[in-house]
């Protein structure tokens, strides 16, 4: 079924031509050897045999028992926890094969497992091959003299990792390493920080506990006469002193028998090749190259910020032999620093983002996992979530610590997109063990990750691990102060002396920071674990607030970069209906509860809605659900903005030594399942208001209000490097009861700071109140946006209540009344709105039709209004029509 809900990419797919061909480059042309997939059909079996059934690997214990009819969809009501004995189970996955003889004759043979979820024993032909223990790294075992040429027997025996994880932390008799569990809301596992898997899986406060068994990536067999290629690197790095680039690349051996040959690099685009000598000797090796490049290169910016610039680079190896190896990759020449450098007039230090020299402000979001089964995520779910990111112009995303390493198509995209990102190791909100052979698998992990994402241009950072240096400054798990040394030991054995010394070793072309929030360069001079990772004058933060009114912005810390803040929301009810049934569609049913992971999380929504808006009070329950849905989302897309705003304003004012805000990184963007989040996208690929809004308070250029000490104030926030662009604000009020313009102002002509914010408008509300005549804090609201000298516009609408919407005076039932028509562009219809009425926060929602508006969630301030809906599958007038739910914020109560 969720294939049916995300199988509409291919409409995004086909907006960038481009994009099929480039995903489809950097497939290994020839590999040296032979290589036989054991991917495809294969036999399970539970641990007492009671259950027996054909399985798809790559894929896992859940998927397959759904897709054989054992099971309903997981995901549906309570299954979660009605499914909870299959984690608790162990389980064994069974192939045979066979090995043609000319194959077999070759000098070693090695079987390669792409990735096993996670703890198992591996058997060939009844002799034990192997065991695993992390799902983040690929294990090869060398199986050279074990095969026959027919029925050859694979087995998998795979641990429950829920006993795993349990046993591990009861061995570990010295001392506790917190927490044992997740908060009971959560309905999760114990001691996940045990085991090397997505931290996620045993839940989360936005997901479900599916502690996944099975094969969730490739399995092959490499036989090969002299040596095979493991992986293969490349990364452009600036020569200051030559004024141009090289290009490295890096070649992993593993050679059975000493070969010499040739290596012949060449990037056509601008004519540069170099061939370099080989020498191989028996054992595991790296050999480096460096291409140098003496035309001048056209550089990959952000998104955003101008192109993104790829080049095809070709390896080729050729050993004596006659053993060739060829790859194809694409590379992109940019520079990435993390300034952390003394402000003028702020204690503290910086925190930004220099890509290609230019300060860059990071405009994002938080990734999370796309679904609790890896194996069921799909090319399109990634490109409908990247690029509904970049719609929204975002340029940033950062892959958060608590799930998993993306799969390749997720960090092409990114290059594709200009979509930067901030890479966490999968380490989050909990405390590490550090037995020898917990961190060698780490080490492994770390390794292998580096060198198959480094090559990538959009990844701009390393960082160690989500929240656990605010675990231990703040003691989140109340560990006794005797103990906390040990615990700060621990951390900077795992994060600083481990896996931060692999990074540095293997990657030199980008920043590593230990943990976020960190105080970075500050945080390492206090031993790694400062006495205030929070702290705003240094590095970045997590801020979460849900009871304080989210409209005050001066409450928010005025933070360097904001890397985490976020309030919660429903999902559409079209979303939560897959998952439900109506007697399920209500706020304080069962299912409600059940969905919700984040202690007092139903509660908080309706609080901080309640602060500005009539909550919803319609005597028809699923109206009244639909309608809590909704404000649930205004509330969050409300508090959202404003935040953001208020971190954008931020970014050239420095007020009480705090200020210079680079970045913000809201969280989350997406949903593991259909239940409450923080995300703006929802299970499916719909975009909840708050992903609306996104796109306008990232826009390259934003005006921004805010009402300050009695005076209404609004910025012109830039990104441009270059332009000082001369702006004036245009400004009106209008009344809720009317559509005539109350009284219209404008600002001067003001030529504003590019990479900055400038005041452009500056007026007393109540001077303006009293020169509008007609206007109330209640009965009126301010519009306004940014217009060049010749009067385009040049930023998104915007506007400012003067008060709650809850207590405005006039709003009144807008009854909006729409047609819908095709526009003749492909799946581009055009939907026609009429009111009686100005309405607020006015939301269409098409149910189950894949697309998106061109707006929602909007102010309509005029009688008609038109909008653009774009579909992702076929569709016509009458659908959309038929499906169509119009909502405003009068219309709830
Ligand atoms: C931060 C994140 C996540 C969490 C989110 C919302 O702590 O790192 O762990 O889901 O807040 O609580």
């Amino acid at each position: 079924m969720n294939r049916v809900v995300w199988s509409f990419a291919c409409f995004y797919l086909l907006e960038v031509p481009f994009l099929a061909s480039a995903l489809a480059s950097e497939v290994k042309r020839a590999s040296l050897g032979a290589v036989i997939s054991l991917n495809g059909k294969w036999q399970l079996m539970n641990s007492n045999s009671s259950v027996s059934l054909s399985a798809e690997v790559p894929g896992c214990v859940h998927t397959a028992l759904q897709r054989q009819g054992f099971i309903s969809d997981p995901y549906y009501r309570f299954n979660d926890l009605a499914y909870r004995w299959i984690s608790l189970d162990n389980w064994t996955y069974t192939t045979s094969f066979s090995v043609p003889t000319h194959v077999r004759g070759k000098g070693k043979a090695v079987l390669v497992f792409e990735g096993v979820d996670t703890v198992s024993t591996i058997s060939l032909n009844g002799v034990t091959i192997g065991k695993t223990d992390n799902m983040f790294r690929r294990y090869d075992f060398e199986v050279t003299g074990m095969l026959k040429d027919e029925g050859n027997v694979l087995q998998v025996w795979i641990m429950s990792a829920v006993t795993y994880a349990s046993q591990r932390s009861n061995a570990h008799t010295e001392y506790r390493v917190p927490p044992d569990c997740p908060p009971p809301v959560q309905k999760g596992e114990c001691h996940v920080n045990f085991i090397r898997k997505a931290q996620s899986s045993f839940s989360w406060d936005w997901g479900p506990s599916f502690p996944t068994l099975g094969i969730w990536k490739g399995v092959h067999l490499e036989v090969f006469n002299t040596s095979r290629v493991l992986s293969y690197t490349s990364n452009p790095k600036y020569d200051s002193e030559r004024s141009s680039w090289n290009v490295e690349v890096e070649l992993f051996f593993d050679v059975f028998v000493a070969s010499k040959g040739l290596v012949h690099l060449s990037i056509p685009l601008l004519q540069s090749e170099a061939e370099f000598q080989l020498s191989l000797t028996p054992g595991q090796s790296k050999k480096s190259f460096v291409l140098q490049i003496s035309q001048s290169v056209t550089l990959w910016w952000p998104f955003g910020h101008g192109d993104q610039f790829l080049y095809y680079l070709t390896i080729d190896v050729n050993l004596e032999g006659g053993e060739t190896f060829n790859a194809e990759r694409l590379v992109a020449f940019r520079t990435v620093e993390l300034v952390q450098e003394p402000i003028p007039s702020s204690p503290g230090l910086s925190f930004y983002f220099r890509i290609n020299g230019k300060p860059i402000f990071l405009k994002g979001s938080n990734w999370i996992p796309v679904h609790a089964f890896q194996d069921q995520v799909t090319t399109e779910m990634i490109t409908i979530l990247l690029r509904s990111a970049q719609k929204a112009n975002m340029n940033a995303l950062r892959v958060w610590g608590g799930g998993v390493y993306e799969q390749d198509v997720f960090y092409k995209l990114c290059d594709l997109y200009g979509i930067m990102i901030w890479q966490d190791f999968m380490f989050a909100c909990a405390l590490y063990p550090t037995e020898k052979d917990f961190i060698q698998t780490v080490r492994e992990e770390v390794t292998q990750q580096v060198r198959r994402l480094k090559s990538h241009p959009s990844v701009i950072i390393w960082s160690g691990n989500n929240e656990n240096e605010a675990a231990i400054a703040t003691d989140w798990f109340n560990v006794p102060a005797a103990a906390r040394p040990l615990y700060v030991k621990d951390y900077v054995s795992l994060y600083v002396e481990n896996i931060r010394d692999i990074v540095l070793q293997e990657d030199s072309t980008r920043p590593f920071l230990v943990s976020s929030p960190t105080n970075g360069v500050e945080s390492e001079k206090e031993g790694w674990v400062a006495k205030d990772p929070y702290d705003p004058h240094y590095g970045d933060t997590h801020y979460y607030s849900y009871y304080k009114d989210c409209w005050d912005w001066t409450a928010f810390p005025r933070t360097r970069f904001a890397s985490e803040y976020g309030f919660q929301s429903w999902p559409s009810l079209s979303t939560l209906s897959k998952v439900s049934v109506s007697s399920d569609w209500d706020f304080s049913s069962n299912f409600s509860a059940h969905r919700q992971h984040h202690e007092d999380g139903n509660q908080q929504m309706l609080k901080q809605a309640e602060l500005h808006y009539i909550l919803p009070n319609s005597t028809d329950p699923v109206q009244k659900y639909r309608d809590t849905i909704y404000i649930t989302q205004v509330m969050q897309a409300q508090c959202v903005k404003i935040q953001t705003e208020f971190y954008r304003r931020s970014r050239s004012d420095i007020v009480e030594g705090k200020g210079h805000t680079m970045g913000t990184l809201y969280w989350q963007l997406n949903d593991i399942w259909q239940g409450p989040s923080w995300s703006s996208v929802e299970f499916g690929g719909k975009w909840k208001m708050l992903h609306y809004w996104a796109t306008d308070f990232y826009a390259p250029i934003l005006s921004s209000g805010i009402e300050d000490k009695g005076d209404l104030l609004i910025y012109a926030v830039s990104d441009s490097h270059s332009e000082k662009q001369n702006v004036k604000a245009k400004v009106k009020l209008h009344s809720w009861s009317s559509f005539n313009v109350v009284c219209s102002l404008e600002s001067n002509m003001t030529k504003i700071k590019a990479e900055g914010s400038t005041l452009v408008f500056q007026h007393s509300v109540s001077a303006l109140l009293k020169q509008c005549g007609n206007c109330t804090r209640r009965s009126c609201i301010v519009a306004f946006h940014l217009s060049s000298p010749d009067d385009q516009m040049i930023s998104p609408h915007n506007h400012i209540f003067l008060s709650s919407p809850r207590y405005a005076e006039g709003l009144q039932k807008p009854n909006i009344t729409f047609t819908v028509k095709d526009t003749g562009v492909v799946q581009n219809f055009i939907v026609t709105l009429h009111c009686s009425f100005p309405a607020v926060y006015v939301w269409l929602d098409v149910d189950n039709i894949p697309g998106h508006f061109d707006v929602n969630g909007f102010l309509m301030l005029s009688k008609k209004s038109t909008v653009i809906f774009g579909a992702w599958r076929p569709t016509t007038a009458e659908e959309i029509t038929a499906n169509l739910h119009i909502t405003s914020l009068r219309d709830v109560y």
